[in-house]
């Protein structure tokens, strides 16, 4: 049997739960008897069964059948067994229970709940296990799951959309959208890949924006983040329209992240005015800048997204992809200071 492309193929089922099991990791897992694949599960929704849990209860109709007992099987999970018990049991407790005798890991799971007690209880419990399979597409696919836990803080993300001569908005407040249609979808998806949205009351109060993922597949919405120190929100705002919203007063920026640390957000996306922005980026707290620009002019009545030239280089980042949307391009930034 070929462990490396099971693996892969694991790897592949977890992906496709990638936008309703966040902010938990995505998993798969597959059952196997020598050549032949019993079952197969992920974890599809968060809040929901585990996948080894879901590939265990779907081998049970096939007892009998393609096989006797749970002691045949190898189980392939993608990420180390769970020993917790969260929204669901430990799937350790499953597996053991289950009878399987041998199970193969791609990579630990850095959560502290888990950290290496799934795999030393399934070890007390005479299963064969193997660790290390394919680890890093593991981590490139749970890419924010792993920096918070290796981290400690969410994975912060900055995106802005500008002018050709860098500027954000007219000075007069006028209303002009920057970039094109097929940029402010891409955002859409880029909304729907991240656990939450941070923006400011002056963003709220000028813009009335709704700050959700207007995507067309099925996503678990962003969590809202509000900071301001305004006493009287308008809740008629559209931001909060079936949402909950976390407001935090606070405007120290690394303050405001140590408070996020302990909740279950491995992403942040701040989508916020020139002045919240450069706070963000001045914190050195942020990992990745998005810039939408487009090749249209604001001009002298238009408001600069930075101070200086080559802000962005100064600040610590360093372009790492561009493509073009239409007539916009689309930079991705990373910050290569730490
Ligand atoms: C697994 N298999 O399919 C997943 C795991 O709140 P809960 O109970 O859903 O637990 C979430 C945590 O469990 C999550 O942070 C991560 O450490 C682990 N995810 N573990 O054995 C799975 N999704
Ligand atoms: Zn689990």
């Amino acid at each position: 049997m070929n462990y490396a492309d099971l693996m892969k193929r694991a790897i592949s089922l977890a992906g496709i739960h990638k936008y309703t099991a966040k902010p938990n990791p995505v998993v798969g897992a597959i059952l196997v008897k020598d050549d032949l694949i019993i079952s197969e599960g992920a974890h599809e929704q968060y809040g929901m069964e585990h996948a080894e849990v879901n590939a265990i209860n779907n081998a049970k109709k096939y007892i009998g059948k393609t096989f006797q007992s749970f002691e045949e099987l190898t189980l392939l999970c993608t990420l180390e067994p769970c020993n917790h018990s969260g929204k669901t049991g430990p799937c350790s407790d499953a597996i053991i229970k289950s009878g399987i005798k041998k199970v193969i890991i791609g990579c630990k799971d850095p959560n502290p709940k888990v950290a290496g007690t799934g795999i030393i209880k399934l070890i007390d419990n005479d299963i064969e296990v193997e660790l290390g399979l394919h680890e890093e597409l593991i981590k490139e696919q749970n890419k924010f799951f792993f920096f918070k836990h290796e981290n400690n803080r969410p994975y912060i993300t900055v995106k802005i959309a500008s002018s050709s001569d860098g500027k954000s908005h007219n000075l007069d407040g006028s209303s002009t959208w920057i970039t094109c249609k097929e940029s402010r979808e891409d955002v859409q998806i880029v909304r729907a890949m991240h656990d939450s949205i941070l923006t400011g009351g002056n963003t709220l109060v000028d813009d009335n924006p709704r700050m959700n993922a207007r995507v067309k597949f099925a996503v678990n919405q962003p969590k809202k983040i509000l900071l301001t120190s305004k006493k009287d929100l308008d809740y008629k705002n559209n931001f909060f329209i079936n949402s909950d919203v976390i407001v935090i007063k606070e405007n120290n920026i690394k303050k405001i992240i140590k408070s996020l640390n302990k909740s279950d957000i491995c992403s942040i996306l701040v989508e916020a005015g020139p002045q919240l922005v450069n706070s963000f980026l001045l914190s050195g707290l942020v990992d990745e800048l998005i810039i939408y620009e487009s090749p249209n002019l604001l001009g002298p009545e238009g408001v600069n997204w930075f101070k200086e030239d080559n802000a962005v280089e100064k600040l610590g980042f360093k372009l790492e992809s561009s493509y073009k949307i239409e007539s916009d391009s689309k930079k991705i930034y990373k910050n290569v200071k730490r």
